[in-house]
């Protein structure tokens, strides 16, 4: 094994050096544009055939990373500004085919008010609902719009509902019961179609103050799993450095048939099961600024970021092309080719010991092209253009919740990412292993890679939306090194050393 020649503390140091910028959050903060455009930052990108419904898709675009719960008055809003787009790619040239677009409205109901919102004070109910009675003390309020674009029109699904977004978690006694709010967030529109979009606890899970810290990981797990953390899917060997952090998450939910080339479902062998789906967020490009007046946006859109494979932006694209790469659409990732076949990381990898597979890397051709084994039914004919999409095979059943594993396809739960991807998908360790080879050869080039933090603390939900209630700003804490609630230690605590 390579184990005993690993040596984390020089693999992160060589990170550091080699690819600046935080690759490791995911996709939270990782491009120079983002870094500067919180609301457009697009966090993480998940597909999934759901798991009650076999023949419908889940897509889940999470966007604003790192909201601390208690951080009022005004809490985090979706930006009215940003148009929120789901995109699927269903005849593999890496053009969308379909496009679902969501955009949001904000109205303030009670301008005399201190905060954005209010329960249990100044004759002002609890909040309870987000319209009607017992939504009085909801001021800031969100309505959002989403929309189909197929065959050149444009659908609205909300077929004249109303829909309201979810608001941050602001505390017990002005949200008394805010899982009450969170369900009645749920939205059925019929024919198979869900939606919900609010604020919610950020389901993706990394040490990321370990690795930051020149690769200083606890129990000296953090480069190199031992089999007991690796076999472990429930617990944490390490905090979870996003715990405790909220996100504001999209989720759509979609009947299978809307969005094959032909209509029709399909099984795992037969090409036309296969989607390639990503999440953007656009802006206008003229934005004319007249206060006390709102801001006037004019222009054709822009896109400001995309995602499809989690941290493809993060591990793969260096730093020079980031902000390139997220304005780009993926049929022109063809001018990235280089980073995937011949990814920097490796290279590091090798450098300190990791068995590597050579270049040029064909084994992550999967991730950006069509081909085994994501779309066994796809000849070389059918591989497409290099593009950073998700795959989806949705002719591949979902497994039930109790079997699935944290490590996915890897793992043999073939219906993990790579394969789309699920909250509860370890990308960081799956994507880590990815770039070593082991897609290439799981014996040589299989070093357990992993950051010790295995799950997300909150938890997942079993069914839609999957995302969990947001985390309470009266309550707000975060799982710091030590303290109890980093579980998977003897008392609950994770070490410090
Ligand atoms: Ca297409
Ligand atoms: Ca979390
Ligand atoms: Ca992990």
């Amino acid at each position: 094994m390579q184990q005993s020649r690993f040596r984390p503390a020089l693999l992160l140091l060589a990170l550091i050096v080699l690819l600046p910028g935080s690759m490791f959050a995911s996709s939270h903060r990782e491009a120079p544009i983002t870094a500067l455009d919180r609301t457009a930052d697009v966090t993480d990108w998940y597909a999934f055939v759901s798991y009650d419904h076999p023949d419908r898709v889940t897509m889940i675009l999470n966007v604003d990373p790192f909201l601390e719960p208690s951080n009022g008055p005004n809490y985090f809003p979706f930006d009215p500004n940003v148009l929120y787009e789901m995109k699927v790619d269903n005849n593999h040239d890496g053009i969308e085919d379909i496009t679902f677009q969501f955009r949001f409205q904000t109205q303030i109901r009670q301008p005399g008010l201190f905060t954005g919102f209010v329960g249990d004070l100044a004759g002002i109910p609890p909040i309870t609902a987000l319209d009607g009675p017992g939504s009085e003390g909801l001021s800031l309020r969100q309505t959002y719009t989403v929309s189909m674009v197929k065959d050149g029109k444009t659908i609205n699904l909300g077929q004249g509902r109303t829909l309201y977004a979810v608001p941050s978690n602001v505390g017990p006694r002005t949200m008394p019961d805010y899982q009450a709010l969170f369900n009645q967030g749920i939205y059925d529109l019929g024919n198979g179609v869900r939606v919900f979009a609010g604020t919610v606890d950020d389901p993706f899970f990394i040490d990321l103050g370990a690795a930051f810290d020149s690769l200083h990981f606890r129990m000296g797990v953090g480069g190199v799993l031992s089999p007991t953390v690796d076999a472990d899917d429930h617990n944490n060997y390490a905090p979870d450095a996003v715990a405790g952090f909220n996100v504001n998450s999209i989720v759509l939910e979609i009947p299978t048939t809307w969005l094959t080339v032909d209509g029709k479902l399909h099984g795992a062998g037969d090409k036309q099961a296969v989607i390639g789906t990503y999440g953007s967020t656009s802006r206008r490009k003229i934005t004319v600024r007249r206060s006390p007046a709102t801001a006037l946006n004019s222009g054709s859109w822009q896109q400001v970021q995309r995602e499809g494979n989690p941290l493809i932006n993060e591990l793969i694209i260096g730093t020079g092309s980031k902000d390139r790469f997220s304005m780009d659409d993926p049929k022109n990732d063809a001018q990235f080719a280089n980073f995937f076949l011949n990814p920097l990381l490796a290279t590091v990898f090798n450098s300190i010991g990791i068995s590597v597979a050579p270049a040029p890397r064909t084994d992550l051709l999967p991730l950006v092209t069509y081909a085994a084994p994501i779309c066994p039914g796809c000849t070389a004919k059918d591989a497409g253009p290099v593009a950073d999409l998700l795959r989806l095979n949705t002719g591949i059943p979902p497994t039930p919740v109790g079997n699935q594993k944290r490590l996915g396809f890897l793992a043999g739960d073939v219906a993990g990412f790579p394969n789309g991807r699920r909250l509860s998908d370890d990308v960081v360790d799956i994507a880590s292993r990815a770039v070593a080879g082991i897609l290439a050869d799981p014996q040589k080039f299989g070093t357990p890679i992993g950051d010790g933090v295995n799950t997300n603390t909150e938890g997942f939900g079993t069914t839609f939306p999957y995302v969990m209630p947001a985390n309470s700003g009266r309550d707000s804490h975060h799982v710091g090194p030590g303290q109890v609630g980093c579980s998977g230690q003897p008392g609950g605590v994770c070490p410090t050393q």
